[in-house]
């Protein structure tokens, strides 16, 4: 498994509305897409700085990952994102035999369209990793 860059830290909020002002107007960076991401019960929000972007998450739904996460946590920092340069399959496939507990076995659309999966907190030190695969830019 190679890892090139950090692909985006999530973010948990409340609300994109009251969020992206701070990261625009204080932070000085634009957001520059705002998306829905159905299959994950969000609406993101995205700021890129250097090659990593900040993903804003407003929860769409109280019983999805991040509405329980803000329901039991609050608002902070919900995930890093890795982009892996072999692909996401190769890389979970690599990380199961290395006993890495993993929420998705095989990737799934995320926002941007890129192939994400995740790997479960309660085996990477408690940091909800995600995995980042671009298509567009696949060998
Ligand atoms: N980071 C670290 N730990 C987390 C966490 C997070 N983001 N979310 C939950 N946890 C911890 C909880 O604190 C809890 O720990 P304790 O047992 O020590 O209290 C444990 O995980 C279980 O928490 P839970 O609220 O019962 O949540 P679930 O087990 O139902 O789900 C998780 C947790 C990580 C498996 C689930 O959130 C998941 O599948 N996440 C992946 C998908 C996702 O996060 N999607 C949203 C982002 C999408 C995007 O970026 O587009």
């Amino acid at each position: 498994m190679k890892l090139s860059h950090i692909e985006h830290i999530g973010i948990a909020v409340k609300s994109l509305d009251t969020a992206i002002p701070y990261f625009e107007k204080v932070l000085g960076l634009k957001c520059y897409a705002v998306e829905e991401v159905k299959d994950q019960k969000v609406k993101t929000a995205f700021f890129k700085i250097g090659e990593t972007k900040i993903e804003l998450l407003e929860s769409t739904d109280p019983e999805g990952a991040v509405g329980k996460f803000i329901e039991n946590r609050g608002e902070g920092v919900h995930h890093i994102a890795f982009a892996v340069e072999d692909g996401v399959q190769n890389s979970l496939n690599e990380l199961e035999t290395k006993g890495i507990r993993l929420i998705d076995k095989a990737p799934r659309n995320g926002a941007e369209g890129l192939k994400i999966a995740f790997l479960h907190p309660k085996s990477t030190f408690g940091v909800l990793t995600e995995l980042c695969e671009d298509p567009s830019k696949s060998k």
